[in-house]
C-alpha cells in the first residue's frame, strides 16, 4: 500500500486514527464532509461528500486502499441514512473499482447483527439481524463489499465495529469493547495481509464476556490487547445506575433495538 484514503477523518475513530496510521503507510489522503480543524489547511486533507460519485472519484485516483469510515454512524431519518450510508458507501466501492483500488476495508457496524440475543455467540456467518436503519445500512455495505469482491477481485474487510473506546463503559461494552490499538490492527490486516480477498470481522478487543466468535480475524493473525476484564469492576458499577432497559438488555445492540421497539412477539424466543 502507498497511497490509502481514509474516509470520516473528521470522527471518533478517524481522528484517533490519524495518530495509529501516522507513519505506517508511504502517503494517507484523509477525507470528510466536513474539515477538521487541525486538518483544514493539510496538503492530506480533501473536502468531499461521499453522496457525490463525481467527487469520490476525484478522490480515489491514484489510490490503492481506501479505509470507509464515512458516512452517519448512528441510528438517524431515513434520508440521512440513505444518503450517506447507503449511496455514499455505493459511491465508494463504485470509485474504488473505476479507479482500480486494491482494497477496501468498510467499518460495519455490531448492529448488522444487533438483534441476536446476548445469550447466543454468533459467528460472522449467522444472517444479518439489523437493529436499526443505520444497522441496515451496514449490513447493506458488507452486501456491496462481497459484491465487489467477488464480480471485480477487490480485496475486501469489513469490520463489525463493536464499542470503539480507550475503555469499556458498561456491562455492554465489556462485551463488544475494541481498543483504538485494536481496531488499528484489524485495519491494518485488511490492508496489508497478502493472502485476504474477502472477510468479516468482528471489531473486539480480549473481551472475556464477547457475544462473537472472532476466529476469522485470528486466522489472518489478529491479536488483541485490549483486555476488557481490567475496567469490568468500573463498568459494572456504571452500569447499576443505568436504568433497565428490558429490550436493549436482552439484545446484543442494546439501546438501538429498545429505540423505536413495537414488536409484540417474545424476545425470549428469539
Ligand atoms: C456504533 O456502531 C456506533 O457508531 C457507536 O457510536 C456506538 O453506538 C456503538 O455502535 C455501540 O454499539 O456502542
Amino acid at each position: 500500500m502507498q497511497t490509502v484514503l481514509v474516509t470520516g477523518a473528521a470522527g471518533g475513530i478517524g481522528t484517533r486514527l490519524r495518530k495509529l496510521l501516522d507513519g505506517v503507510y508511504p502517503r494517507l489522503i484523509w477525507s470528510d464532509i466536513r474539515a477538521p480543524a487541525d486538518l483544514k489547511r493539510s496538503k492530506n486533507f480533501v473536502q468531499a461528500d461521499i453522496a457525490d460519485l463525481a467527487a469520490v472519484q476525484k478522490l480515489c485516483r491514484g489510490v490503492d486502499g481506501i479505509v470507509h469510515l464515512g458516512g452517519e454512524s448512528v441510528e438517524q431519518s431515513w434520508d440521512r441514512i440513505l444518503r450517506a450510508n447507503i449511496a455514499g458507501c455505493y459511491n465508494v466501492f463504485e470509485a474504488a473499482r473505476r479507479n482500480k483500488v486494491k482494497r477496501v476495508v468498510f467499518a460495519s457496524s455490531n448492529h448488522a447483527v444487533g438483534f441476536y440475543p446476548r445469550r447466543r455467540k454468533i459467528g460472522t456467518d449467522e444472517p444479518v439481524r439489523p437493529d436499526s436503519r443505520y444497522g441496515v445500512s451496514k449490513a447493506f455495505g458488507e452486501a456491496l463489499g462481497a459484491l465487489y469482491a467477488f464480480k471485480h477481485g477487490l480485496r475486501v474487510t469489513c469490520i463489525r465495529i463493536g464499542n470503539f473506546a480507550d475503555a469499556p463503559v458498561d456491562e455492554r461494552r465489556l462485551a463488544i469493547w475494541i481498543s483504538p490499538e485494536d481496531l488499528t490492527q484489524l485495519i491494518r490486516i485488511g490492508l496489508d495481509h497478502p493472502d485476504l480477498h474477502h472477510e468479516i470481522f468482528f471489531g473486539a478487543s480480549d473481551n472475556a464476556r464477547a457475544w462473537w466468535d472472532n476466529e476469522a480475524a485470528f486466522r489472518y493473525g489478529y491479536r488483541p490487547t485490549g483486555v476488557a476484564e481490567k475496567f469490568a469492576a468500573q463498568a459494572l458499577k456504571t452500569q447499576k445506575k443505568l436504568p433497565p432497559d428490558p429490550i436493549g438488555d436482552w439484545y446484543q445492540g442494546g439501546p438501538f433495538c429498545s429505540d423505536e421497539y413495537d414488536s409484540g412477539f417474545d424476545p425470549a424466543a428469539t
